[in-house]
C-alpha cells in the first residue's frame, strides 16, 4: 500500500512517525514522510502554495497519517481541511501526543484516531483496509462509522514490553520531504544540522502534574508490567552505528529520553563502555536529581557525554505541592555538586518552570534562593508554564474560571517568546521577569545578562513588595523584553537555521559553555 506520513512537528526529528514508518516498511508499504517543520509561532499557517504541495505528494496514496503537538493541532486541521477540499478521499489517521490526549477534538476532523503508541494499531489499519474489513474494532483507534456517524472508541492495548522487537527508526531520507521557505523538497543530510534525537526507551514513572506522561500513565494502567520500557544497550549501540555509517556530519547523539539516568547502574555501565568502544562520539542526555549518581554520572562523561540536562522545575515547595514532583532541594542541590565536579569537561543545564499561576512570590524568590545556591558555571533554561491538555494541572485550571484565557492562549504561544507568557498570565509579573532575565550562562558574577549584584538588588523585599504593587517599571522591561525576542525569533532563528552544519556544530559546543 502506499502510504504519506506527516509530520507537524517544529523540528524534522520526530522519532515516532519515523518508528510508525518503519514498521509499514518492514511489513512490504511504499512509505513516505513529510516534515512540515515550520515557525514556532504556532499563530502562523502554511501557506497555499506549501500545502499544493503536500497535496501532490500524497495524491495516488492509499492511507495518510498526520501526527501533531498540540501546539500544531490548528495546523494540522488546516492539511486535513486543504487535502479534503482537494477532493482526498482515501482515509486519513491522525496519530502523536496530541491526539493520544485530545482524540475528542481530533476525531472532528478525520475519521480515524490513533491514541497512544501506533506501530500496532497502525498495522492492524492497514490490514484491514487491503482485505476491506472494518476497522471498528482496533485496539488504540477510535474511528467514526461513517454511515451513521457514531465514534467508536476503542481501548489501548498492551504496551510493547520488549522495544527491541521494533525495527529502527526510518532515516531513509531518499523517501523524506521537508519544508523550507515555503517550499517542500527532498530531505538532506544537512537536516539534521549534525545531531540526531532519539530516545532509548519509552515512559516515565513519575508522573508530574504539567507533563503529558501524567496523563499516559494513567492510561495505560493496568496495560503494562512496566511503564518504563529500555531498548538493550545492544540496540541502541547497533542503532547509532548504523545512523553514523549512512550521515557522515553527524557529530554528536542527543539522547531525548526524559531521564537517562533513571537506567540503572549496570545498565550505565554496559552502555558506556560499548558506546566509547564502538560508537565513540560525543553525547548528551537528560538526567534528574533522583537518580543521579557519582558512578552514574562519572562513567557518562569518560564515555563521551558532554552535555546533561537536569529539571528542577520548581522549588520544592512547588515541587510538592503544585507539580506532585517529590523532588527535595537538597537533592538537586546534591546532584548539582555531583554534576560541579566534571565541569571541565561537562556542560550542565537546569530546566526550570515559572510563570505559574498557582505560585506564590515566596515560592519564586525560593527558586532564584535554589538556583543562587546550585553550583556554578552552568546553563538556565527557563520555560514558562504551558497547560497542556491532559495534564493534571491543566484540569485544575480548567475548573477555574480566571485561567481560562491562560488554559486557551498559552499553548499557542511560541514558547520562547517569554514577554507574551508573563503578559499572558500577568502574575507575580516582576518576580516572574527576574527569573526569565536569568536564563542563559550563569557563573559566578552573573546569571544570564544579569550581574549578580543586581540580582542580589532586585530580590530585595522592599523591592519585590513595591514592584509587585506598582508594575510600571515591569511593563517597561517586558517591552524591550518582546524587541529582543522578536529580533531572536524573526531574525536570528531564521539565520541560523540557514548556517552550514560545521557552524551549527560549533555552535552547540560553544553555545552552552560557559
Ligand atoms: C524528544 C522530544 C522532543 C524533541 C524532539 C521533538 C520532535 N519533533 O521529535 C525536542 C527537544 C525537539 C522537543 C521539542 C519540543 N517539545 Co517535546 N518531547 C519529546 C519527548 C521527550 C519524546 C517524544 C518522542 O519521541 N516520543 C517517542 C515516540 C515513539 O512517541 P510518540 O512521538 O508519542 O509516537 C508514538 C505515538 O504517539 C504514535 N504516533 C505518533 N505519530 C503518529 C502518526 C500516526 C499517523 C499514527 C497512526 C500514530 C502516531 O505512535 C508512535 C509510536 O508508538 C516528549 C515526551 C514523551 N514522552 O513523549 C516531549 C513532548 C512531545 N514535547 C512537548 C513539547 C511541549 C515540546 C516543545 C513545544 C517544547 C519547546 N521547548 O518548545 C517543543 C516543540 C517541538 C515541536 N513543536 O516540534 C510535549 C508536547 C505536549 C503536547 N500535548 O503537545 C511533550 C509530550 C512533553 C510534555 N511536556 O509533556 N521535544
Ligand atoms: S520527570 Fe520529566 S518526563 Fe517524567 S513526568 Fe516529570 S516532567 Fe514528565
Amino acid at each position: 500500500m502506499k502510504i504519506v506520513l506527516i509530520s507537524t512537528a517544529t523540528f524534522p526529528s520526530d522519532q515516532g512517525i519515523r518508528t510508525i514508518s518503519s514498521v509499514l516498511k518492514k511489513a512490504g508499504h511504499k512509505v513516505k514522510i513529510i516534515f512540515m517543520a515550520y515557525s514556532e509561532d504556532y499563530s502562523k499557517f502554511y501557506h497555499k502554495k506549501e500545502l499544493e504541495q503536500v497535496y501532490s505528494i500524497c495524491k495516488g496514496a492509499e492511507l495518510i497519517g498526520l501526527n501533531s503537538y498540540a501546539s500544531t493541532a490548528n495546523r494540522t486541521i488546516q492539511i486535513i481541511n486543504f487535502l479534503k477540499k482537494k477532493g482526498i478521499d482515501k482515509p486519513l489517521v491522525w496519530g502523536g501526543i496530541h491526539a493520544t490526549i485530545s482524540p475528542e477534538d481530533c476525531i472532528k476532523y478525520v475519521n480515524i484516531v490513533c491514541v497512544g503508541d501506533g506501530e500496532e494499531a497502525v498495522l492492524d489499519l492497514v490490514k484491514a483496509i487491503e482485505n476491506n474489513k472494518s476497522i471498528n474494532k482496533i485496539p488504540n483507534l477510535w474511528a467514526r462509522n461513517t454511515s451513521n456517524g457514531e465514534i467508536i472508541k476503542n481501548p489501548v492495548r498492551k504496551l510493547i514490553e520488549n522495544l527491541d522487537n521494533l525495527p529502527f527508526a526510518d532515516y531513509d531520507i531518499q523517501d523524506h520531504y521537508i519544508l523550507e521557505n515555503h517550499n517542500i523538497r527532498r530531505f538532506l543530510e544537512k537536516d539534521f544540522g549534525g545531531q540526531i534525537f532519539f530516545l532509548t526507551g519509552r515512559g516515565c514513572p513519575y508522573g508530574c502534574e504539567y507533563c503529558s506522561n501524567n496523563l499516559l500513565n494513567k492510561l495505560y494502567k493496568g496495560k503494562c508490567k512496566q511503564i518504563v520500557r529500555w531498548n538493550s544497550v545492544d540496540y541502541i549501540i547497533d542503532c547509532i552505528l548504523d545512523l553514523k555509517k549512512r550521515f557522515k556530519t553527524l557529530t554528536f547523539s542527543d539522547i531525548r529520553d526524559d531521564t537517562f539516568s533513571l537506567r540503572s547502574l549496570e545498565q550505565i555501565k554496559e552502555f558506556c563502555l560499548k558506546y566509547k568502544e564502538k560508537v565513540n562520539m560525543r553525547f548528551k542526555c537528560l538526567a534528574d536529581p533522583h537518580t543521579v549518581s557519582e558512578e552514574k554520572i562519572s562513567l557518562l562523561v569518560n564515555a563521551g557525554c558532554t552535555d546533561i540536562i537536569m529539571g528542577i522545575q520548581g522549588c520544592e515547595k512547588t515541587n510538592f505541592e503544585i507539580f506532585k514532583r517529590y523532588q527535595k532541594d537538597e537533592e538537586v542541590i546534591k546532584a548539582a555538586k555531583i554534576l560541579n565536579k566534571y565541569k571541565d569537561r561537562l556542560a550542565v543545564m537546569y530546566d526550570v518552570i515559572t510563570c505559574n499561576p498557582y505560585e506564590k512570590p515566596e515560592d519564586i524568590i525560593n527558586m532564584i534562593k535554589l538556583l543562587k545556591k546550585i553550583p556554578k558555571p552552568y546553563y538556565l533554561s527557563v520555560n514558562n508554564l504551558v497547560f497542556f491538555p491532559g495534564s493534571g494541572l491543566y484540569d485544575k485550571a480548567k475548573s477555574d474560571p480566571l485561567l481560562k484565557k491562560q488554559i486557551k492562549e498559552s499553548w499557542k504561544l511560541n514558547y520562547w517568546d517569554r514577554s507574551k507568557h508573563i503578559l499572558l498570565k500577568k502574575n507575580n509579573m516582576y518576580l516572574v521577569l527576574i527569573l526569565n532575565l536569568m536564563r542563559g550562562s550563569v557563573t559566578e558574577r552573573r546569571f544570564g545578562a544579569m550581574p549578580g549584584f543586581l540580582l542580589n538588588y532586585l530580590i530585595k523585599p522592599k523591592r519585590v513588595k513595591k514592584n509587585l504593587s506598582n508594575p510600571t517599571l515591569t511593563y517597561l522591561v517586558l517591552y524591550a523584553m518582546s524587541f529582543s525576542d522578536l529580533i531572536r525569533e524573526r531574525i536570528a532563528k531564521p539565520i541560523y537555521r540557514l548556517m552550514p552544519v560545521k557552524f551549527k556544530t560549533w555552535y552547540d559546543r560553544v553555545r552552552y559553555r560557559v
